[in-house]
């Protein structure tokens, strides 16, 4: 089983306040920071962009985990300024040219990741498993943090680390996206996802501090 991590989705971060935040994020040992890119054309809402990832970068050495949720990402991967443990996401549903798009992304010298919707069978990665390091599923409809799990998405967790394992992948990591709650991440972990972006249903509640939620959810994920 690989290891939990937890990757903190900066979109909900306190952005009066970013470099308190992302000291307690240093402090928590968050192993990867989530950057939500969105378009308003991919998604009806708009988040998140290259300069503020640049402003970050200067205040912390924790890799970046970029999930673009925008039209044609490959024409755009070049856009951003990406490190060799950086992780890139993008959406099988954002583009036709989506294994350009994971060209592009480790061009870019990155790793490259595919992200799905939640109405989006597992089954479409076939022939980009040679390419991937990394599946996010999306346990809510992309676009808003704040939203309740989409049930039916723990069952997908499941199939898809299956699917994973027997294609002979054990090793490409699997994302949970999307209401990572202390309720609902014992419950991913056992479906088989290791990374959890962990947003307003958790490490940014308003009921806990970045540390002791990350704490709480370690334990956890044990
Ligand atoms: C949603 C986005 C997510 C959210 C995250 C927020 O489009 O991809 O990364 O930022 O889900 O967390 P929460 O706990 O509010 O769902
Ligand atoms: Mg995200």
């Amino acid at each position: 089983m690989i290891k939990a991590t937890l990757s903190p989705s900066m979109m909900c971060a306190d952005h009066l306040h970013l470099e308190i935040d992302l000291k307690a994020l240093e402090a928590s040992g968050a192993e990867l920071l989530h950057f939500d890119i969105m378009d308003g054309v991919f998604v009806p809402n708009l988040m998140l962009n290259n300069e503020m990832m640049k402003s970050i970068r200067t205040a912390t050495k924790i890799p970046f985990d970029v999930h673009m949720m925008i039209v044609n990402p490959e024409q755009k991967i070049k856009w951003f300024s990406l490190q060799p443990q950086d992780i890139v996401s993008v959406h099988y549903e954002s583009t036709p040219h989506v294994h350009r798009a994971l060209q592009e992304i480790k061009n870019a010298g990155a790793r490259a990741a595919i992200a799905l919707n939640p109405a989006t069978p597992v089954e479409v990665i076939k022939y980009l498993l040679p390419d991937i390091d990394m599946v996010l599923i999306m346990t809510v409809n992309p676009g808003f943090a704040g939203q309740k799990l989409v049930g039916q998405c723990l069952e997908k967790i499941r199939l898809t680390r299956k699917y994973l394992d027997d294609a002979g992948y054990n090793k490409i990591s699997l994302q949970a996206d999307g209401n990572c709650s202390f309720e609902n991440v014992p419950k991913m972990r056992a479906a088989g996802a290791d990374s959890f972006v962990v947003g307003s249903s958790s490490v940014f509640s308003k009921d806990w501090t970045i540390e002791s939620a990350s704490k709480e959810l370690r334990k956890l994920l044990k």
